[in-house]
């Protein structure tokens, strides 16, 4: 799943695909790198980022998602927003990334099962704003299960398909550098529940502090480590801005791993 951030403020390539002929531009790149999924974004939630409107965030995704559709490419769109995923699934995207797994939009869930989508249910602790003050868990592993297994069992009492939710213990959302690792370590607890694990770690700053102060660009041999580690503990969907280098690592992982 190569990203692409149609926004000002993202975390790590803000601004470069505001504009949408670079935005598609750079989703064509990432296909032919290998990805088989385009998650396209017009909200950052990186930590303390400020809230965008569903009509300025729907004007950002749109015309992205209409193009690379278009050209025959599967989309998630990575949104919270009833307005913004009705509007990406009509322009074509079959896939709805929600970071907050339905808890801003429940009627998310609805549009989801009407449509015949599939779904991506992410765990966060509180809210982009806050999620990273002092973040606690009795157990992060159990708790971020307990959490998916709640989401999950909404989303199919709402009438969405099992077997179309994707689940995502949210690397990052919430989580001090330790909850992040423990999380990685024990993924198999999560991959457990029995559906598709999305993981995403690319370029995130526990990669950096863990390196010694890193900046985000300099953060691929982290991210490599992490998405081949969560592939070997039973992750399916790996979620980054580099896709080569990490279609790269994955393939020798896969022929390495006795699956
Ligand atoms: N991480 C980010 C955004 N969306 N979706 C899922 N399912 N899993 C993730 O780990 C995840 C996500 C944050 O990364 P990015 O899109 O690069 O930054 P920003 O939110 O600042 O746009």
């Amino acid at each position: 799943m190569g990203v692409v951030n149609v926004t000002p403020d993202s975390f790590s390539d803000a601004g470069l695909y505001l504009d949408s002929d670079a935005a598609v531009r750079h989703g064509l790149e990432l296909a032919a790198e290998g990805a088989g999924i385009l998650d396209v974004g017009g909200e950052s939630t990186r930590p303390g980022a400020e809230p965008v409107g569903a009509e300025e965030e729907t004007e950002r995704v749109v015309p992205v998602v209409e193009r690379l559709a278009a050209g025959g490419l599967r989309i998630s769109i990575d949104t919270t927003k009833l307005e913004v995923a009705r509007a990406a699934l009509d322009a074509g995207a079959a896939i709805v990334n929600d970071v907050a797994a339905f808890r801003v939009a429940p009627e998310l869930a609805g549009l989801v099962a009407e449509r015949g989508a599939d779904c991506v249910l992410m765990h966060m602790r509180g809210e982009p704003r806050t999620m990273q003050d002092d973040p606690r868990y009795d157990d992060v592993v159990s708790d971020v299960r307990a959490f998916l297994e709640e989401r999950l069992a909404f989303a199919v009492g709402e009438g969405v398909p099992e077997e179309r939710v994707w689940l995502d213990p949210g690397i990052g959302f919430g989580k001090s550098v330790e909850h992040n690792l423990e999380l990685l370590r024990r993924l198999e607890e999560i991959v457990a529940i029995g559906r598709p694990v999305v993981i995403g770690t690319s370029r995130k700053s526990f990669l950096g502090k863990l390196a010694g102060g890193r900046p985000e660009g300099e953060r691929l041999p982290g991210t490599i480590a992490t998405n081949v580690l969560a592939f070997e503990r039973g992750a399916s969907v790996f979620r980054v801005h580099d896709v080569a280098p990490v279609v790269d690592a994955l393939t020798v992982a896969a022929a390495t791993v006795a699956r």
